[in-house]
Formats: C-alpha cells, structure tokens, sequence
C-alpha cells in the first residue's frame, strides 16, 4: 500500500529530530522507504508560545495494516523522548498518517485522510512536493487544495541554510 507520513517537530533540534524520524521508518517492517519532501519552517498552529515547527512528509510502501502502522509510528514518537503536553501544544516528534493508499477509516484511534491536510500549509506543500498529482479521497486534486491553502508563512529550507 502506499502511505504518506506527515512528520513534525519543534523541540530538542527539529530538524535532527526530523531526520532521525526518517532513519526510522527507513527500517520499518514489511516497508519500502519511497520518498521524502524538503524540509518546511512554519509558525505555530495553535497556542502561539512555543517555537517554530520543521515539517516534512515521507512516502512509503508498505505491507503492514493502517493500524498496525499507527502503532509503528507511536513507537518512533516514543523513541524520540514525545512527551504529549497540551492539544496542539509543542513536541519532539509527531507523526501523522496522512493517507493509506484510497482508503478511508473513521474510527476511535484512527482518521484517515488526516481531517487537517487541506487546511494545513506544513502538510499540503511538502505532500505537493513528493505527489505533485495525488488524487486525495473525498478531498480532490492536492493541485486544487493547494490554490485554496495561502502559505501562511510556511518556507522551504534550503539545505545551506542547516
Ligand atoms: N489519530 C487519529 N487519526 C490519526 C492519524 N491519521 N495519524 C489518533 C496519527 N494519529 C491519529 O494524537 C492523538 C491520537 O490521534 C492518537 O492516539 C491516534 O490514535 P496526538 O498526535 O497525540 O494528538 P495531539 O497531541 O492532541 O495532537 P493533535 O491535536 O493531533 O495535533 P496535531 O494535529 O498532531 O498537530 N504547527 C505547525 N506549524 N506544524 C505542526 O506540525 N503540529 C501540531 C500538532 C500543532 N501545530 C503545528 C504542528
Ligand atoms: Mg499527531
């Protein structure tokens, strides 16, 4: 199946914290590591004390379940030291599964397509990057999503600016 992985930090060096993340599900079982994006500085989404966020997103093919990836993915943020303090408050790691191939889920533990990947900048643009032509379920076209998504500060970083 192909998955997309939406990772996220802004504590403890983000963007080392970033690249170890992709260490990570480079080794993940029964997975092929596929692609990463760039990675993106942006502003906080939500309490506005805390510090920037690194984004990126990575592509894999995998052979594991969507919940069983989950689990996979909750295990690196343990890893990396995550500490869960407030509701989109600051965090070592986050790692979001954004989709799973077309399929959809709804339940208790899991939300696939991730609800926030239209009205997330730090989301859609490092997708765009690696699935310039990703049909998305119930969403569309990311070409579309990405017209009606405004940057909101977001940034591209460069690899001479690390
Ligand atoms: N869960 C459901 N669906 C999924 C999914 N598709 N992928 C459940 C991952 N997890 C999923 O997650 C809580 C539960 O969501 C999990 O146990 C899983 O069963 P969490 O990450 O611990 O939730 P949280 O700490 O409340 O974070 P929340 O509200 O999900 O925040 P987000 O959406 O993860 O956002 N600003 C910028 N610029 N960049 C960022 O990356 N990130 C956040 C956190 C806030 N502001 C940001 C950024
Ligand atoms: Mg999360």
């Amino acid at each position: 199946m192909r998955v997309f992985i939406g990772l996220g930090s802004n504590l403890a060096d983000p963007a080392a914290q970033i690249e170890m993340a992709i260490n990570a599900l480079k080794s993940l079982p029964q997975s092929i590591f596929i692609a990463r994006s760039s990675l993106y500085s942006s502003p906080p989404m939500g309490p506005e004390d805390q510090p920037d966020y690194i984004n990126a997103v990575a592509e894999l093919d995998t052979a594991l379940t969507a919940h069983d990836l989950l689990d996979q993915l909750q295990a690196i943020e343990q890893q990396q030291g995550r500490l869960r303090q407030r509701h989109w408050g600051e965090r070592t790691l986050d790692l979001d599964l954004l989709l799973y191939g077309e399929q959809i889920f709804d339940d208790k533990h899991l939300q696939v397509p991730h609800p926030g990947i239209p009205l997330r900048s730090f989301v859609l643009y490092p997708l765009a990057e690696i699935a310039p032509e990703l049909i998305i379920p119930d969403m569309g076209d990311i070409e579309d999503l990405l017209r009606h998504c405004p940057r909101d500060g977001l940034h591209r970083i460069e690899n001479s600016e690390l």
